[in-house]
C-alpha cells in the first residue's frame, strides 16, 4: 500500500480527500439543491479509461443549468479536473462522482432561493464493484414492483441528475431491500413503467428490443444510448414505447442499464419468473459487447473511452 493520501478535485485544485469538510449551513445538505453524476472507469489493455466521460459532463452541465447554476468550469475544463482526479485517487477506483452544489451564503440566511449562494464544484472517486450483486449479472437480479412513483415529469426535471430528485430513488430502494429484493421497478403517475431507482430498463418480447421513452419519466441514460447504439449495430429493433407492468410480466427478457448497474439481468419482477428466469441470449448478447466495449476491447466503440495517462 503506498502513504499517498487519496485526493479530490474542489473548486479548481486537488485536496485530500478526507479534508473535504462542508459547512451545516450549505444549502444543498438541506434542501438538495445539488446536482451530480457518476461515471465508470474501466481497466483497458492502453490502461485506465473513463466511460463517456464527455457526455457525462454535458449532461452535468445541463443538470447546473435546470438548477440555475453557474460555474466557471467548461466541458473540456471538467474532463482535464476528472484525469486529474482518477491519477491522484484510491488505486482500486472504478466510479467517479462529480458533484456541484449550492454553499452558503454571505449572511448564513436560511432560506429556499439559493441565488445568493456560492457553487461549488467538486469530482471525486470511490471503489463501486458490481451494483447489484456479481452473481446477478449472470442470474439475472429480482425486482418488485415499488409502491413509490417515479415524480411527474410536471413535479421536478427528471431530465437532470437532481440531488434531491434521489429522495425518491432512496426510499424506493430501502422498501425493495426490506421486501428482499434486489432492486425494484418504478411506475410513473400515469402507471406505465418509468425506470429503476438508478437504472434505465430495457424488455425483449419476440425478438425484439423495448424502452420506455422520456415522456415516461425516465433519465436520458448514458448506458441506455450506448446499449441501444450496440443493440441496433447488431440489427436488433430498438422501439421507444410506454410499457405496463403486465407486459413486463409476460417478457421474454428484461434488464436494467446504467453507470453503477451497467448491464445487469432481471430474472423476476414480484415473483415472476420472467422469461427462462435467468439471463437471456438477447440481453448475455448485449451485455458482453458492452463490457469489451467498456473494457476497450472493441475497435468500434473505442472513442467511448478516453484513457486517464
Ligand atoms: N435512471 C436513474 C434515475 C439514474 O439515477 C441513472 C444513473 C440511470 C437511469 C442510468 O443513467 P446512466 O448512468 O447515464 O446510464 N444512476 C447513477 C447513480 C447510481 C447511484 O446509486 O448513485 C449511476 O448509475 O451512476
Amino acid at each position: 500500500m503506498s502513504d499517498k493520501k487519496p485526493m479530490m478535485w474542489m473548486n479548481g485544485r486537488l485536496i485530500e480527500q478526507e479534508k473535504a469538510l462542508l459547512p451545516f449551513m450549505t444549502h444543498a445538505l438541506h434542501y438538495g439543491s445539488a446536482v451530480f453524476e457518476g461515471i465508470r472507469i474501466y481497466d483497458t489493455p492502453q490502461g485506465k479509461a473513463v466511460f463517456r466521460l464527455h457526455e457525462h459532463m454535458v449532461r452535468f452541465l445541463n443538470s447546473a443549468k435546470v438548477l440555475c447554476m453557474s460555474f466557471p468550469y467548461t466541458v473540456d475544463d471538467l474532463i482535464e479536473a476528472t484525469k486529474l482526479t482518477v491519477r491522484n485517487t484510491i488505486p482500486n477506483a472504478d466510479y467517479i462522482r462529480p458533484l456541484a452544489w449550492y454553499g452558503e451564503n454571505e449572511e448564513n440566511r436560511i432560506v429556499l432561493n439559493p441565488f445568493k449562494f456560492k457553487v461549488n464544484v467538486a469530482i471525486a472517486c470511490a471503489h463501486m464493484g458490481t451494483y447489484l450483486g456479481k452473481e446477478n449479472l449472470e442470474k439475472g437480479a429480482r425486482l418488485i414492483t415499488s409502491s413509490w412513483t417515479k415524480p411527474a415529469n410536471t413535479s421536478t426535471s427528471l431530465q437532470a441528475k437532481l440531488c434531491g430528485n434521489y429522495v425518491n430513488s432512496i426510499l424506493a430502494k430501502i422498501e425493495s431491500n426490506q421486501l428482499g429484493a434486489d432492486e425494484c421497478l418504478m411506475l410513473n403517475t400515469n402507471g406505465t413503467v418509468a425506470e429503476g431507482p438508478g437504472e434505465n430498463i430495457f424488455m425483449v418480447k419476440d425478438g425484439r428490443i423495448f424502452t420506455p421513452p422520456l415522456s415516461a419519466g425516465v433519465l436520458e441514460g448514458i448506458t441506455k444510448d450506448s446499449v441501444t447504439i450496440i443493440a441496433r449495430d447488431k440489427g436488433y429493433e430498438v422501439i421507444e414505447k410506454e410499457l405496463t407492468r403486465s407486459e413486463v410480466y409476460m417478457s421474454d427478457e428484461f434488464f436494467m442499464t446504467g453507470t453503477a448497474a451497467e448491464v445487469t439481468p432481471i430474472r423476476s419482477l414480484d415473483q415472476r419468473t420472467i422469461g427462462e428466469g435467468k439471463r437471456g441470449p438477447i440481453t448475455k448478447d448485449i451485455q458482453e459487447t458492452f463490457f469489451e466495449a467498456a473494457r476497450g476491447n472493441d475497435p468500434r466503440y473505442q472513442h467511448w473511452l478516453t484513457l486517464v495517462d
